[in-house]
């Protein structure tokens, strides 16, 4: 396996979600390598010597002193693209220079903003169904604001710029947020995720919630 990708042993993780379905999409052999985040593994010599800022995703490629070890699912997807181009390869970015642009400008903004939503709508209840409290007022006006973005991004139930992008993936992951917590969302964008949550990418990585 020329590559391996690091992931949480909960498989919870959005950010290692989105290389484990940029990997996917460009039909790349990896193995997938777990982290046991709650034990604080990501700190320990083992992991945090190689990966360097101790968080999944990590992606490696190679071995011995030619090893490349790369954290920051945005700084993954972006290598990946670069090093696996269209059209031999499935594209994770529009190849318009604007659209680009965009589908970067999600990722950016679903990493960094919204903090309120991805407090008190965590993964653990979008991928196993974890009870969660009526969102603070906080969250309600951040959620607000994800719905107002995204109703501006996604005109159609499918892609944001047409064809599939990997933005497509942090978008509906970041709404799913709401969405499979029955919090209320438009149905344009319900029926969105639902078409993300299908893709046979994002299912290979739902497939690991399963047992054996
Ligand atoms: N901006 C990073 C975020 C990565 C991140 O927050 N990873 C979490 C899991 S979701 C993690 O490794 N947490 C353990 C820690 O920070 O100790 C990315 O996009 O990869």
């Amino acid at each position: 396996m020329p590559f391996e990708l690091y992931v949480d042993s909960l498989y919870t993780s959005p950010y290692a979600l989105s290389a484990f379905v940029a990997l996917t999409e460009k039909g790349l052999p990896f193995s997938v390598k777990t982290v046991d985040l709650e034990s604080g593994e990501q700190r320990q010599a083992a992991y945090a010597g190689r990966a360097v800022t101790g968080r999944v995703p990590a992606l490696v490629e190679g071995e011995g002193d030619h090893q490349f070890v790369l954290t920051e699912s945005t700084a993954i997807t972006e290598y990946l693209e670069e090093s696996f181009p269209a059209p031999e390869y499935v594209s994770l970015y529009p190849q318009d220079r604007r659209q680009r642009a965009q589908a970067r400008q999600i990722q950016a903004w679903v990493r960094s903003d919204l903090v309120p939503v991805r407090v008190e709508r965590d993964t653990e209840m979008v991928f196993f169904g974890k009870a969660c409290s009526p969102l603070s007022d906080n969250a309600q006006a951040a959620a607000a604001k994800l719905v107002h973005v995204a109703e501006r991004f996604v005109q159609g139930p499918q892609n944001v710029f047409g064809a599939w992008s990997i933005a497509d993936t942090d978008l509906a992951i970041m709404l799913s947020r709401l969405v499979r917590n029955g919090d209320p969302v438009p149905a344009k964008l319900q029926e969105y995720v639902e078409f993300q949550w299908q893709r046979p990418s994002v299912q290979q990585w739902l497939a690991r919630h399963q047992p054996g």
